[in-house]
């Protein structure tokens, strides 16, 4: 780690000259204070990245995890785990019990907020801004986690892994909610008016907001 660390700074001082060239408006001597102040070592990682105009660099090997806790007004719940190594797919673990049998629309929706019931998680989460589809397709919703199927039991059981869903970077879910719905999603393919935004997957059952967890 110390290690990595040190080269990544060293890294950042070779890289780091064109921020530092002389600027003939304000000239400074290249060694000046701002020199120094741009290429200290004890800046915070997120300032280092944001020095670099090219792509932020990885520091380390690092697994995120995350889980949801589901409820609502019936009931229906559940656990969902996610995790994900460094910018790998994200391994989405369900589990919703109190379920009628057979599949039910299951996503990611924009806000973490439940002051209103599962109503105040907005609409599916859709940084592209597309429309609504399968989890395979290209066309889709970030949040298109597509349908989990409930046994004779009620209970849902299913294991996801996706690649539109970090834990972290400018599109991470964490503090967004999982949602799963009455009815299965028709993945925009069933032809109703709502086919191209919400998969015509009905009510929202149960609902958790995204946290950190321990790794
Ligand atoms: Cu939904
Ligand atoms: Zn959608």
């Amino acid at each position: 780690m110390q290690a990595a660390l040190s080269a990544m700074a060293a890294q950042i001082i070779i890289l780091s000259p064109p921020h530092f060239s002389p600027n003939p408006l304000h000239p400074t001597p290249l060694l000046g204070s701002s020199f120094l102040h741009g290429a200290s070592l004890k800046l915070p990682t997120q300032s280092m990245t944001l020095s670099l105009s090219a792509k932020p660099l990885t520091v380390v090997a690092a697994t995120k995890k995350a889980v949801a806790v589901l409820k609502g007004n019936s009931n229906v719940e559940g656990v969902v785990t996610l995790a994900q190594e460094d910018d790998g797919p994200t391994t989405v673990n369900v589990r919703v019990t109190g379920l009628t049998a057979g599949p039910h629309g299951f996503h990611l929706h924009e806000y973490g907020d439940t002051t209103n019931g599962c109503i105040s998680t907005g609409a599916h989460f859709n940084p592209k801004k597309l429309t609504h589809g399968a989890p395979e397709d290209e066309v889709r919703h970030a949040g298109d986690l597509g349908n989990i199927v409930a046994n004779a039991d009620g209970v849902a059981e299913a294991t996801i892994v996706d690649g539109q869903i970090p834990l972290s970077g400018p599109n991470a879910v964490i503090g967004r909610a999982l949602v799963v719905h009455e009815l299965e999603d028709d993945l925009g393919k069933g032809g109703h008016e709502l086919s191209l935004t919400t998969g015509n997957a009905g009510g929202r059952l149960a609902c958790g907001v995204v946290g950190l967890t321990p790794v």
